[in-house]
């Protein structure tokens, strides 16, 4: 049967960001095989990490994500490729760092995060989170937004 390119929300956070890890992790992206077909860089307020993580609005760890969100701007990029949502989150590793460094040493949280919220990248964890979160990022091109690659998604 022939395979089904898919698009997932990828996201470099903010302490990803600010430890130019940026690059490192786009080549890992490109060596995997990963199209990226549109790539902004955003600076998140509150309000908008309240809508990007909802499901965890009521968690007691919320208002720290909050800060760590909003602490400097993300990278947000769609990635294409054959079952994209599963391979990005393969890649990127558990949500812990600390742990990703012992079980998934060559993913991408093992790499440049700290820990269970210092965590360096964003994957989406479903085809329905995806396009939920590429909306989210893509859905509303407004101007002045640079856009490579695909100018429509
Ligand atoms: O989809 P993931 O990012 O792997 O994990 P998730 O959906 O369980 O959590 C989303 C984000 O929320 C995660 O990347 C960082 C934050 N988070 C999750 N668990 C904790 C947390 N932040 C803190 N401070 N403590 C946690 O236990």
């Amino acid at each position: 049967c022939l395979a089904q390119v898919e698009r997932t929300l990828a996201m470099v956070k903010p302490d990803g960001v600010m430890g130019n890890y940026s690059e490192e992790i786009k080549k890992m992206i490109a060596a995997t095989g990963f199209v990226i077909a549109a790539e902004k860089v955003v600076q998140l307020d509150e309000a908008a990490v309240g809508i990007f993580y909802a499901e965890h609005s009521q968690r007691e760890f919320f208002p720290s994500l909050v800060k760590f969100m909003t602490s400097g701007p993300v990278l947000a990029m769609v990635l294409e490729k054959e079952n994209a949502v599963a391979q990005w989150r393969a890649l990127i590793g558990p949500t812990d760092a600390t742990k990703a460094r012992i079980s998934h040493p060559k993913s991408i949280r093992a790499m440049c995060g700290s820990d269970s919220q210092n965590n360096c990248v964003h994957g989406s964890d479903s085809h329905q989170s995806a396009a939920r979160e590429v909306a989210f990022f893509f859905g509303n091109h407004k101007s002045g937004e640079v856009m490579v690659g695909h100018d429509e998604l």
